[in-house]
């Protein structure tokens, strides 16, 4: 540690599993750890941040087999190719120190040491697993933890898997870690606590199955080949090994361990406090101070999808609304710890009201203000007013406590509502001292300048502690204040900027958007980012012999008139030339897919012995064939050189 740190802080996010691109969900939980792991380091801490990804398993070896690559070449494309997670975390400004891949050959050596080491100490045994598997998730199931008979956590169906594989002693550590958990600040927020001691330990934990053998695409158990280490444990690891654990290529774990904290989505509360502590006790080593489970983010509602068609790829959101309020926006609307819901309409009234509106003219008007009546600096001879400005000077001067208690409970939201009640105020300031008004007579001009210094004085206090959030608009607002002291300590207080500032004006930091046109060009967008998903292939029918096949007629027919039934919406009434001497009459539900005048004339097919049946008071003696998968139908139709009457064989 330096002399001059506060301390050592260790932070992480879960390594991102590179299976698809990341979407703005994935992001939320990245940004949230920049802005805690920047708020530690102007608070002077030592501070180490930790991201990477989590490359292993079935699920990529098969991503991989059907995009035609190795497993390897398919991670390193997601993680380091064009618009991969190393170039999302430059464009979103992550300052992480670190970023670890699980297939990095440190990592995969010391996962080997760490598994042996379990097996060694007895908590590790091979035995046979029989039970359920969840392919997406990766996760082992007992029967009695399925949920309506599907995977608990995403809600999929679950496979039967049965093979020899080794098991880790959970069930040994099931005792201390609920005492962990009830006992302890190990797992906030606290409502997570419950949902962990009922739904997991209270059940009773089971040992859980920690080697595989049906795919390859894991780190190998080096002393039994054929079985490679179960995903989690190589994941869970990766907070470890980054700092050097059972390897040499780093060498921090000595400053850095136990984790300050795990920033992880909710779904994955269950893997950071139960299994992540027993394996750490099993190998005597110590436990994170603290595991944070944040919410989801959902889009309209809806969960977070590609496939969905929202426009919820970073880049696109990066480009049109600019990083800094992305980042702004995902941090002061959603409670961290609880679900949001994103919306383009939130994303953009949020960037108008607080970031155009009452930050962005905040600093502009002061400063062209400032521009206009002092020209290049603030005069030295300044009047103060206290029963004027007593009210916001003391709100500037006691920001940074209260805004420094809110972010030491990872309250993101109310920190930043700290900061905009300030903003807020220092806007009614302008209103009430009117400067315009003062400009009038030269007598007031000691009055005016100090007007405009406690405007700027609490401008550079709130653009410092909004450091963390928005980096960039950040370090603009100073650089147009002339660079002031914007460290820690210049937080606290008021008055600390030079009375004789030299404020620069520049454009506006956050153009107004225009709601509707905007929503327009991101609806456009979200039909282009659309994948079409697949119409499910219809459930297969029972065999048929081919006797019964045989006396099936189907008979090709031609259209002689085609008109709607009267009061049916789906009904079109056929006459239809058989290649028999009388038309026939066949009804058929096809309204919503065909016009009638567009059908006369053209040559389908027709099953013609069916028995005759009445439909809204009409004989329909037959039906026509269609091809229908999900909501799509197509009529068969034939090459118009195919005569009427001939049979299908
Ligand atoms: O879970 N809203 O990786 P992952 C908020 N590899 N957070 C979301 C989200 C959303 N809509 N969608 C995903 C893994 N996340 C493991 C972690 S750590 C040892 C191993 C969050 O790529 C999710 O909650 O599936 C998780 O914390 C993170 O993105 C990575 O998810």
């Amino acid at each position: 540690m330096c002399n001059k740190c506060k301390g050592n802080f260790y932070i992480t996010t879960p390594i991102y599993y590179p299976s698809a691109k990341l979407h703005i969900g994935h992001s939320y939980c990245t940004v949230a750890t920049d802005a805690m792991a920047r708020f530690k380091r102007l608070q002077g801490y030592n501070v180490m941040f930790l991201t990477g990804t989590d490359e292993h398993g079935q699920k990529i070896e098969d991503k991989a087999k059907e995009a035609g690559v190795t497993p390897k070449q398919y991670v390193d494309n997601i993680v380091e190719g064009p618009g991969g997670v190393l170039d999302l975390w430059k464009l979103m400004n992550i300052s992480n120190d670190r970023f670890i891949r699980t297939t990095d050959d440190y990592h995969v050596e010391a996962i080997q040491k760490i598994f042996k080491k379990m097996y060694d100490n007895g908590d590790i045994y091979k035995g046979t697993y029989k039970g359920k598997y969840c392919k997406p998730c990766e996760s082992f199931w007992t029967e009695s933890q399925l949920i309506d008979g599907k995977c608990p956590d995403c809600g999929r169906e679950v496979q039967d898997a049965e093979e020899e594989a080794y098991f880790f002693r959970l069930s040994k550590y099931a005792d201390r870690v609920r005492d962990l958990l009830e006992n302890t600040d190990y797992l906030e927020p606290r409502s997570r606590v419950n949902e962990m001691v009922n739904n997991f330990i209270k059940p009773g934990l089971e040992d859980l199955c920690v080697s595989r053998t049906s795919f390859t695409w894991g780190v190998p158990v080096d002393f039994d080949p054929g079985h490679v280490v179960y995903v989690w444990i190589d994941a869970l690891f990766n907070y470890m090994t980054a700092l050097g654990f059972e390897n040499q290529a780093h060498n921090d774990l000595a400053e850095f361990w136990p984790a300050d904290v795990h920033f992880v989505g909710k779904e994955i509360v269950r893997f950071h406090s139960i299994i992540w502590p027993a394996m750490l006790m099993s190998l005597d080593l110590p436990l994170p101070k603290k595991v944070f489970g944040h919410g989801w983010l959902n889009f309209n509602g809806e969960k977070m999808s590609k496939s969905r068609g929202n426009v919820v790829d970073p880049y696109v959101l990066a480009e049109h609304f600019g990083v800094d309020a992305l980042r702004f926006f995902l941090l002061r609307t959603f409670p961290f710890g609880s679900d949001g819901n994103f919306t383009n309409e939130m994303l953009i009234s949020t960037i108008n009201v607080d970031l155009a509106n009452d930050l962005g003219n905040l600093v502009s008007r002061t400063i062209a203000m400032a521009q206009k009546y002092f020209g290049e600096h603030l005069p030295a001879e300044q009047l103060s007013n206290p029963e004027m400005d007593d009210e916001l000077v003391n709100l500037v001067a006691t920001l940074r406590d209260r805004y420094e208690e809110q972010m030491e409970h990872f309250a993101f939201q109310n920190a930043l509502a700290e900061i905009f009640k300030v903003i807020s105020r220092a806007n009614k300031y302008i209103d009430e001292n009117a400067p315009w008004a003062l400009a009038k007579d030269e007598a007031n001009k000691p009055r005016l300048a100090k007007v405009l210094y406690n405007l700027l004085e609490s401008i550079r206090v709130c653009a410092g502690l909004l450091l963390p959030f928005m980096p960039a608009t950040s370090e603009e607002i100073m650089k147009r204040l002339g660079n002031p002291a914007s460290d820690w300590d210049s937080l606290i207080g008021f008055g600390l900027l030079n009375p004789e500032v030299a404020a620069v004006a520049g454009p506006a930091l956050f153009p107004r958007i225009d709601m509707e046109k905007e929503l327009a060009v991101l609806e456009e967008l979200s039909a282009q980012a659309k994948e079409p998903e697949e119409d499910p292939l219809p459930e297969p029918l029972p065999e048929i012999t081919f006797d019964a096949f045989e006396k099936v007629e189907m008979t090709v027919v031609k259209v002689l008139a085609c008109e709607a039934v009267k009061k049916s919406k789906k009904l079109l009434k056929f006459t239809l030339n058989d290649g028999s001497k009388e038309p026939r009459q066949i009804l058929s539900g096809i309204a919503e897919f065909y016009k009638p005048e567009e059908l006369v004339g053209k040559t389908l097919v027709a099953v013609t012995n069916l028995a005759p049946r009445k439909m809204m008071g009409q004989i329909s003696s037959g039906m026509l064939l269609s091809a229908e998968r999900g909501e799509k139908l197509n009529l068969i139709m034939l090459d118009d050189s195919v005569p009427a009457g001939s049979r299908l064989v």
